[in-house]
């Protein structure tokens, strides 16, 4: 009975703007204290990812487990303290979604989804475009060693890994910040989102920013191209996972269409994360994408990896589409990374590239994909732009990953 209500109303609190501030809250005499060995060894049982303050446990398998951690404002002085006191079972209780399963990504799948990620990018973008755009991009394609340099596509997912890695959230006015201040036009940026972000720049506020270019929000693949760092930082809460994917689309990608591209690669890394059986994944991406547009292209992939057609290069671009909005796009990406999930990247990519248009976010977007299923060891040798930051960005992702809530 105590220890629900502590859980109650203890639930990340925010505690306002000041100096960092530390809640004392009275523990049940049946709580110990337990030592860091035994914290660890059952914290990597439990997938449990967030550095504790301090932690209790129950001699029943309950235990509590209390997290305090401190962000600076936007103004950098000012401080807000989240505390967070979770419970536990093991084995993790069912319910969900996302409880029913055994939790148990590696770090090596979150490596692959974001290398798989920019060399996805980075190995379609010489493809992407007209003849102006590949000619630019031969100029300024290759970093100082020589390495593929990545796009807009990467630069977007790790500005949404910084933010949730430094606010444990999508603190959307955040997000909204980095990404102007990341802007570069040599990134290749999608022509309305580039305006956004000047605007944004130039002090408009984002939410005013979003409607001036296309009235009803864009509904380009730009948000789906960057949500799959949002699916693994909540891959343990299938619920946020939903509602941080459609928070960090809106801020450029108000269009349901555009949100509903975001939430399939999100879903779509989710599963690849767990190698599940895709029956689950086409279920839910048909009741997370229920528009007219995605629900006939996901039926249709869906019968096509079924059964286990070889379908030819033209009709996947023709039907599922190779275009830069999300409903030409995802649907594409999807497909591919499941279709070539027992193959190789390379044997994927070349897929991708055969297929035109949109080659460098269809490669992303897929790239992520295929790579949290298969992990980082084929990807490895490849070159591409800082992939030491690449690696990290992955590593913090996966130790600072939310970790599951039953409160
Ligand atoms: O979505 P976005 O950031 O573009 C991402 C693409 C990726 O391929 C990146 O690699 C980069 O090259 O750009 O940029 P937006 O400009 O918002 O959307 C992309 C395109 O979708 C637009 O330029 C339009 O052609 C189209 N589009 C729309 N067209 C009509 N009405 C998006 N929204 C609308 C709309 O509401
Ligand atoms: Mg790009
Ligand atoms: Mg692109």
């Amino acid at each position: 009975m105590r220890l629900g209500l502590i859980c109650s109303i203890s639930s990340r609190l925010r505690l306002g703007r000041g100096w960092p501030v530390l809640w004392l809250l009275p523990f049940p005499r049946s709580l110990r204290r337990c030592g860091r060995s035994t914290l660890h060894s059952r914290r990597s049982l439990l997938g449990l990812s967030q550095e504790p303050t301090c932690s209790y446990k129950l001699a029943r398998g309950y235990f509590m487990y209390q997290h305090l951690s401190a962000a600076a404002s936007p103004a950098g002085r000012s401080r807000i303290a989240v505390l967070t006191l979770s419970r536990y079972t093991w084995p993790p209780l069912t319910g969900s979604h996302s409880q029913q399963h055994q939790m148990n990504a590696s770090v090596d799948q979150y490596q692959g989804c974001i290398l798989g990620l920019a060399l996805g990018d980075a190995i379609g973008a010489p493809f992407e475009g007209g003849l102006i755009e590949r000619s630019l991009w031969k100029l300024i394609g290759r970093v100082r060693d020589h390495s593929p340099r990545w796009t807009d596509d990467t630069q977007m997912s790790l500005d949404v890994a910084n933010v949730l890695l430094r606010y444990r959230e999508i603190d959307q006015d955040r997000l909204a910040e980095v990404f102007a201040g990341s802007y570069a036009w040599s990134r290749g940026y999608g022509p309305g989102t580039a305006r956004q972000l000047k605007l944004i720049k130039s002090g408009v506020h984002w939410r005013e920013a979003r409607i001036r270019i296309f009235k009803d929000g864009s509904f380009g693949n730009g948000a789906a191209m960057r949500s799959a760092p949002v699916s693994l930082f909540f891959y343990n809460d299938f619920e946020r996972l939903v509602a941080e994917t459609k928070k960090a689309a809106e801020i450029t990608h108000s269009h349901p269409l555009a949100i509903q591209g975001a939430l399939a690669i999100s879903i779509a890394v989710h599963f690849a994360l767990q190698s599940r059986d895709c029956p689950e994944m086409w279920r839910l991406l048909q009741e997370h994408c229920a528009s007219p547009v995605f629900l006939r292209k996901i039926g249709l992939a869906r019968g096509w990896i079924d059964s286990k057609s070889e379908i030819a290069r033209g009709a996947v671009a023709k039907v599922l589409g190779n275009g830069m909005t999300a409903q030409d796009s995802v649907v594409t990406a999807i497909y591919a990374a499941t279709r070539f999930m027992g193959s190789s990247f390379g044997e994927m990519m070349g897929f991708i590239i055969s297929l035109g248009g949109d080659v460098d976010t269809i490669g992303a977007m897929a790239g992520a994909i295929w790579g949290a299923a298969n992990g980082s060891v084929t990807l490895e040798n490849l070159p591409i732009e800082e992939k030491d930051r690449l690696k990290r960005v992955a590593i913090d992702l996966y130790r600072k990953r939310l970790a599951p809530c039953f409160i």
